[in-house]
């Protein structure tokens, strides 16, 4: 097994280090970070692991418009030139823990693809305000009831594919570049017949950096749902 890790960035600097360096102890595990140009300087960063550890830390380097759906079509694509038996892809802020990730590379033995999910049983978030839980899970029941979906937890960010599966996948014609894309992915897989393993996890809050959900993040994952059941009939 060769695993890959994407993680999109963007004004990660405080959260990036820590988790590159627990993302290391990961056997043979190598990590993509794509950063959209970040302010804070969070390519630097990310570059200086790259130069400490080139067999296993790559940065891609955005410029141009940016989206974590954009981040993310750019760095599968790079991952997929790599011999990569696995892509994975997570967040930086550290609400999804490394440790994880054996687990969901397990999972993908009897599935396509593997989620980290909040909401099947054993499945926890730490440290979200009350809000904060019931616009997500409003979101994932709205997802679900207007698209048919049938994941529990289509909107984390917490994945892995076998290379096979994404290969397959039509990225070029993704349509959303901000958050919507993880859904529309979920969707287009579960579209391709591919069985999803959903595995619990606990997602905890960030403690560091700013969340970059604004509303027009927001606004397009509310209309994705409705395009998504147009394309289905
Ligand atoms: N490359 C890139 N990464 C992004 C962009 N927007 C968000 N990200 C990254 O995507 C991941 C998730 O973004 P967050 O801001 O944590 O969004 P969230 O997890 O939905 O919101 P919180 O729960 O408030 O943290 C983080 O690693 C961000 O740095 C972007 O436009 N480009
Ligand atoms: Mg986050």
């Amino acid at each position: 097994m060769r695993p890959l890790v994407i993680v999109p960035t963007y004004n990660e600097r405080d959260n990036l280090p820590l988790l590159i360096e627990q993302l290391l102890t990961i056997d043979g595990l190598r990590i993509l970070v794509v950063d959209d140009d970040s302010p804070d300087q969070t390519g630097q960063v990310a570059d200086e692991f790259a130069a400490a550890n080139r067999a296993r830390v790559q940065v891609l380097h955005r410029t141009g418009r940016r989206g974590l759906g954009l981040s993310y079509i750019d760095g599968m694509y790079v991952a997929l030139r790599t011999d990569s038996t696995h892509i994975c892809q997570m967040d930086a802020d550290l609400s999804h823990n490394p440790a994880d990730i054996p687990r969901l590379l397990a999972a993908t033995e009897r599935a396509e693809f593997a989620i980290g999910s909040r909401y099947v049983a054993g499945g926890r978030i730490e440290n979200w305000p009350p809000h904060r839980r019931m616009l997500s899970a409003f979101a994932n029941r709205y997802i679900r009831v207007i698209t048919g979906l049938a994941i529990r937890d289509c909107t984390s960010g917490f994945r892995c594919w076998r290379r096979a599966a994404l290969e397959k996948l039509p990225l070029a014609s993704i349509r959303s570049d901000g958050y919507a894309f993880i859904v529309e992915l979920a969707w287009e897989a579960s579209k391709a017949g591919f069985r999803c393993g959903e595995v619990p996890i606990t997602f905890v809050e960030r403690r560091r950096g700013a969340s970059k959900l604004s509303t027009w993040v927001i606004l397009e994952s509310a209309i994705l749902p409705w395009r998504l059941a147009a394309r289905r009939k």
